[in-house]
């Protein structure tokens, strides 16, 4: 044992320094493991039906099969997640296309100002328009570089890991551009509009 070793931790200074500067306030670090947390039953959506669209306030409203999704530039996010329930895992790898390449294929209007992401499934999550825009949004397929499992959204899933993982909705359909914020699923159940982590913003009022 080193000299140091038996004092590190013992007072809250010292684990204020301890804490790792990746994670938001009031969340904690679930390492190893990756909670499942859904509201509905897994779907069994083979790729080949995936279909994801984007339409509202836009100028060209488009559906993408998985082969012509798959032929938009390649992208990828590392980093960290955060899930409202408290849980953060760092330095995950998700594979797929900017949220970007999509969008500049559909020409959002300027009126456009929030979106509603809907699953297959039926869920809905709303994020400002800027929130999935410059390079903070993707449609993820891959995870550690194998295709994204069931259970966790797959075949494809919405990422934004700058919010709370609400807004990544598995299983995700498309995405339509309004002129005004609408609550989706969990929004309407009293969670938080935009869900910072580092604002703690986890339910209406925070
Ligand atoms: N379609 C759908 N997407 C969803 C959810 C859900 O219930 N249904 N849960 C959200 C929540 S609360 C979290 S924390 C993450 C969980 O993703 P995971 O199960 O891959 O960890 O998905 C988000 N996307
Ligand atoms: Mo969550």
């Amino acid at each position: 044992m080193t000299a140091a070793g038996p004092t590190r931790g013992f007072t809250g200074r010292a684990r204020a320094a301890d804490r790792d500067p990746r994670l938001p306030p009031g969340q904690y670090d679930a390492r190893d493991g990756w909670p499942v947390l859904s509201a509905e039953v897994t779907p069994r959506l083979a790729a080949a039906d995936w279909t994801f669209r984007v339409d509202g306030l836009v100028a060209r409203p488009r559906t993408w099969s998985w082969d012509e999704a798959h032929a938009l530039p390649a992208s990828e996010y590392r980093g960290d997640i955060h899930c409202v329930t408290s849980w953060s895992k760092f330095g995950v790898r998700f594979g797929g296309v900017s949220l970007d390449a999509f969008l500049a294929d559909a020409g959002p209007s300027p009126a456009a100002t929030h979106v509603v992401a809907y699953s297959h499934t039926g869920y809905t999550t709303n994020l400002p328009l800027a929130d999935v825009t410059g390079g903070r949004a993707w449609i993820a397929w891959e995870y550690d570089g194998a295709p994204l499992p069931p259970e966790h959204g797959g075949p494809a899933r919405l990422i934004v890991p700058h919010l709370y993982f609400w807004k990544s909705a598995k299983w995700i359909a498309g995405l339509t551009l309004l002129d005004h914020d609408e609550p989706g699923f969990w929004e309407q159940n009293g969670y938080h509009h935009r869900g910072d982590p580092w604002r703690e913003e986890r339910y209406a009022g925070d």
